[in-house]
């Protein structure tokens, strides 16, 4: 693939077989097997190969020209799974992924979102699990959610021109309504992480109206801008961008908390809290250095939630 990639004119088929190190009919299966998957490429006898499309679909080798090198042969790209989260979190815990992963698929049927909920999974989205292996304390992956919606946020503000907003605590807005989300699975032992599966959902070349009313506060990146986006663009600077800033989670976060209330539509707003079985009213006013979400309620007591679901009311003028 790569070799067609690098040539705007045709490669011979000898030549192609030999820089492979392969026979004339294996790579002739080769080159069946990337047309079955949607490349186009053109065959002319005597002139060679050439490369004429690349699937709309989102490809490993796509993918891994874009990626961080570490990425290299750890790229799986699927038509359809279950959930990206579940397929990358089986392949870690069995070792694989020795130092980073990614996970992507076209659509899922069993797409999941935070506390058991379901997240619609159309075509023309952005579903993947980054799975990586950071020096970590427990404490420090609660930091995880915050800096992945951060790259989130200021990647969809540079390539799409938009500005999209955070909600506490991973929740990518555009216009007030939902563009994206994550879901962050961990696993550790005593000692510290041992694999974060960091799942991104972006809603992208799709319109709102296909996730019906599961989905009633959502928009899509193509209703926002009116274009598709470059799905493999996005998905290569997230992921970059996110792995390339882990060391942040335990050294340096104060900056990525400072973004973070850069992008915040939760600051400063009266809010409501449901974590559990209770349910805070009070005035969002900061995060602690955790990236836990400190609330006033009423008598000015201050509480931190580590996790919830916040409602957003009106804002508030100190
Ligand atoms: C999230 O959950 O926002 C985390 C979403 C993570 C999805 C990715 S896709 C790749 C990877 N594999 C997975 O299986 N998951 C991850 P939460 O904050 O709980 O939001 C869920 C709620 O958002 C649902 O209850 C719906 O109301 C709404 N929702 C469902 N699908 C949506 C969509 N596509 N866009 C916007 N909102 C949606």
């Amino acid at each position: 693939m790569r070799a067609l990639k690098g040539s705007a004119t045709p490669v011979s088929g000898q030549a192609l077989a030999d820089e492979l190190k392969i026979s004339r009919a294996a790579l002739w299966k080769h080159i069946k097997k990337l047309r079955d998957s949607g490349y186009v490429i053109a065959g002319a006898p005597r002139v060679g190969y050439r490369l004429e499309a690349v699937p709309e679909k989102l490809m490993p080798v796509e993918l891994e020209d874009e990626l961080a090198p570490v990425f290299k042969g750890q790229v799986l790209c699927f038509e359809s799974l279950g959930s990206t989260n579940d397929l990358a979190k089986e392949k870690a815990a069995r070792g694989e992924f020795r130092r980073a992963g990614l996970v992507v698929a076209e659509t899922q049927a069993g797409g999941r979102g935070r506390l058991g909920r379901a997240w619609a999974s159309p075509h023309g989205g952005i579903w993947m699990s980054l799975v990586v292996r950071p020096d970590l304390s427990i404490s420090d992956a609660s930091r995880v959610p915050l800096l992945a919606s951060v790259v989130i946020a200021e990647a969809l503000a540079e390539q799409l021109r938009i500005k999209p907003g955070i909600k506490w605590p991973n929740d990518i807005l555009v216009n007030g309504k939902k563009a994206a989300g994550v879901l962050t699975e961990l696993a550790a032992e005593w000692g510290g992480v041992e694999y974060l599966i960091i799942g991104i959902g972006v809603n992208a070349n799709f319109h709102a109206r296909e996730l019906g009313e599961h989905a009633p506060r959502a928009t899509t990146l193509i209703d926002e801008t009116g274009t598709p986006v470059d799905r493999l663009r996005l998905a290569a600077r997230i992921i970059n961008g996110i792995w390339e800033e882990l060391p942040l989670l335990s050294q340096g976060f104060e900056s990525v908390l400072s973004r973070w209330r850069e992008r915040s539509v939760t600051l400063g707003r009266t809010v409501t809290v449901a974590n559990g079985a209770e349910t805070v009213r009070g005035t969002a006013v900061d995060l602690d250095a955790q990236g836990g979400l400190i609330v006033e309620v009423d008598g000015g007591e201050r509480r931190v939630f580590r996790a919830g679901e916040v409602s957003l009311g009106s804002s508030v003028v100190k």
